[in-house]
């Protein structure tokens, strides 16, 4: 098997969620279910910060959103933790700078699951291309306050700048996207919106991210 085509991931990376129990202000097997109802396009498992779950706890929680994913046929993604990752067989990892280089998660995950990258620069996103990534997660777009170790916000211009360069993977914006503000991020050139907040804490989940995807899709 080999890498997954482009398009079907840019399809993909419409409107991908990304949740752990920390952001979540009821169950995460509820917010998740919302989530899908509304129409995300991908789901990313992201347990971290203070108060995350660790162990068997953690990996209970991925495989029960896993199987909530799986039952509704929406890809699931696991960030950073590559053994989490092989152990459930998910459908890929997101991995940022400070992880695991990529080349070395597309070596031991193999080259039939989609592996994101986090880029802030021109160079890293070079890199992250030429060490096997499937796409790229361009950030912080917006402030956000679900990363504490966040970079400095850098609006589009990236994005602006990978097309600019020829740069032709498959990019989602991540950081401080919500329905105010998802639509220049689309208009940047990126093909999807990565958001963690405006969908975990909102009250109505499945009303907010059928509203995304009508942004996304142009509707
Ligand atoms: N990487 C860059 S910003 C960010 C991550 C994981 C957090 C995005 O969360 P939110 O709540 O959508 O701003
Ligand atoms: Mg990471």
């Amino acid at each position: 098997m080999g890498r997954i085509n482009s398009d079907v991931l840019r399809e993909k990376l419409k409107v991908y969620f990304i949740m752990g129990s920390i952001n979540c202000r009821k169950s995460p097997e509820e917010v998740l279910t919302e989530a899908i109802t509304g129409g995300i396009t991908m789901y990313q498992f992201r347990e971290k910060g203070i108060g995350a779950l660790t162990g068997c706890a953690k990996y209970d929680l991925a495989r029960k959103l896993q199987q909530i994913c799986q039952s509704h046929g929406v890809p699931f993604i696991v960030n950073d933790d590559i053994d989490l990752a092989i152990a459930l067989d998910a459908d890929g990892i997101h991995v940022g700078q400070d992880d695991e280089p990529a080349r070395l998660i597309r070596h031991q995950i193999g080259a039939h699951k989609i592996v994101g990258v986090s880029a802030h620069t021109l160079e890293e996103a070079r890199q992250a291309i030429a060490d096997g990534a499937d796409y790229l997660g361009i950030g912080p777009i917006y402030p956000t306050t679900s990363k504490d170790d966040a970079k400095a916000v850098q609006g589009t211009a990236l994005i602006e700048q990978i097309q600019v360069h020829g740069l032709t993977l498959p990019l989602v914006g991540i950081g401080g996207i919500s329905l105010l503000n998802a639509a220049p991020v689309i208009a940047a050139g990126a093909d999807g919106i990565s958001v963690i907040s405006a969908i975990a804490a909102a009250d109505d989940i499945s009303g907010t991210v059928r509203g995304l995807v009508q942004i996304i899709r142009g509707t």
